[in-house]
């Protein structure tokens, strides 16, 4: 245990891309007879799908309850068997247990490209074809959600466009009910409406089941924060139905054209920062502030924007990932905020994109300290800080403060992915780094 707490610690040989993509390996031991950690590198669960179809892009637990343990994995370029459709991407449900690595793909859609009668003509509605289904895989007890944010709809005007406006699926009671959600799927078109939303491009789920999704191409690239309760959507679902009034569903609005090409919602999180006990929404906006980036925090009872961070960097793509967990268990949400293209010079002066990762601790309501020093890929070009996951008490010493923190670095450089783990130096939280 002490060893993965305070020294760097690499976990298994360098592992090729490819492999990467196609398989996904467990690292996390089902048995508690463990030595050091609760980690076994040894003999991880591993889990494969189809080739080339990007198995592993999005991936996460699913928990129903606390005796069986399964794993969701995003493939978003698998073909499925929707009639006449080219790599519409699925989403694969895998048990975990002992001798088990069988994965089965989850019907979330069966059918192939819907159509509409317009002016007693029937015209093709959507393109499923290469929507990326499962590019976002989130999962709230027995309900799934994932989104193809590539998803085109034709939208109900004579004159057919191609809105780019993503669409997502429920799975709601273990697999029994289904539902579409597509909230960018509205009257407002185009480049100037939600034409280009790709609503669910990031998404998370509340504590009390709320779907919260990033849409970062409305409105000529704002970009929005769609949030609507699960339950809600599923009554609101009606089959062929292509716009669909969600009750109680929030969404930012339209902003000053200062605030185009911004991508709010490129990626989302939630935690509660107001103190109220109830989940706020945290958004990546990495194009903000001139290129700087901004993280805003946003009131989860209203949208009301409440906070906001900006970047250190021009172009550093602060608020590319996001991550919240209480780091150092004091029962207050902390903040992670990824910087993958921050940039440092090399020993021969060229700039280079080793990534940053900065941590925000919450003092109380609305007020987060940035902590120092910031955490630094130490690899050119290896953009540390690409993905961000908490893991929870891995370690489980009961310490307060054993949090976990998955840091996803692809290390670029002869194709290769190595797992570090060590330890971040705040409270005595560990974090794993790729
Ligand atoms: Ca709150
Ligand atoms: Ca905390």
């Amino acid at each position: 245990m002490g060893l993965i707490r305070f020294s760097p610690l690499i976990l298994g040989a360098p592992t090729p891309l490819r492999t990467l993509l196609c398989s996904f390996a467990l690292l996390l031991c089902w048995q508690p007879l463990c030595q050091t950690f609760n980690l076994d590198v040894e003999s991880p669960a591993v889990y494969s799908g189809p080739d080339g179809s990007y198995f592993g892009y999005a991936v996460d637990f699913y928990l129903v309850d606390s005796a069986s343990v399964s794993v969701l994995i995003g493939a978003p370029k698998a073909n499925t068997s929707q009639p006449n459709i080219t790599e519409g991407g699925s989403v694969f449900y895998c048990p975990w247990g002992l001798g088990q690595s069988e994965c089965h793909d989850i019907e979330f859609d069966a059918e192939g490209d819907r159509t509409v009668l317009i002016n007693d003509t029937d015209h093709k509605a959507e393109v499923k074809s290469h929507q990326w289904f499962g590019a976002t895989v989130r999962s709230h007890g027995d309900t799934i959600l994932a989104c193809a944010p590539l998803y085109s709809w034709r939208t109900k005007k004579d004159v057919p466009q191609s809105d780019v406006t993503g669409t997502c699926y429920l799975s709601a009671q273990n697999f029994t009910k289904f539902a579409e959600y597509a909230p960018c799927r509205t009257e407002v078109t185009g480049h100037g409406g939600q034409g280009y939303c790709q609503g669910g491009f990031s998404a998370d789920f509340t504590t009390d089941g709320k779907v919260v999704l990033g849409g970062p191409g409305s409105y000529f690239w704002q970009g929005q924060v769609i949030s609507a309760d699960k339950d809600k959507i599923i009554e609101a679902y009606y089959p062929g139905y292509f716009m669909q009034s969600v009750v109680g569903q929030l969404e930012t609005k339209q902003t000053a054209i200062k605030h185009d090409d911004n991508y709010q919602g490129y990626s989302i999180a939630v935690g509660d920062f107001s103190g109220d006990k109830l989940d706020d929404f945290v958004a990546g906006v990495p194009k903000a502030s001139i290129l700087r980036g901004v993280v805003s925090i946003f009131n989860g009872t209203n949208l009301k924007s409440m906070v906001e961070f900006k970047g250190e960097q021009m172009g550093s793509y602060f608020g590319y990932s996001l991550a919240t967990t209480d780091i150092n268990s004091d029962g207050l949400t902390d903040l992670l905020v990824g910087a993958p293209m921050f940039m440092l010079r090399g020993s021969d002066g060229r700039l280079e994109e080793v990534g940053r990762v900065y941590v925000y601790l919450q003092r109380g309501p609305l007020d987060l300290e940035l902590s120092e020093p910031h955490l630094t890929g130490v690899d050119a070009y290896g953009r540390f800080g690409n993905t961000i996951a908490p893991l929870g008490d891995l370690n489980q010493d009961g310490f307060n403060g054993g949090w976990l923190v998955l840091v996803l670095r692809s290390r670029q450089v002869g194709r290769e992915i190595n797992l570090t783990v060590f330890r971040l130096q705040v409270g005595d939280s560990v974090i794993l780094l790729f």
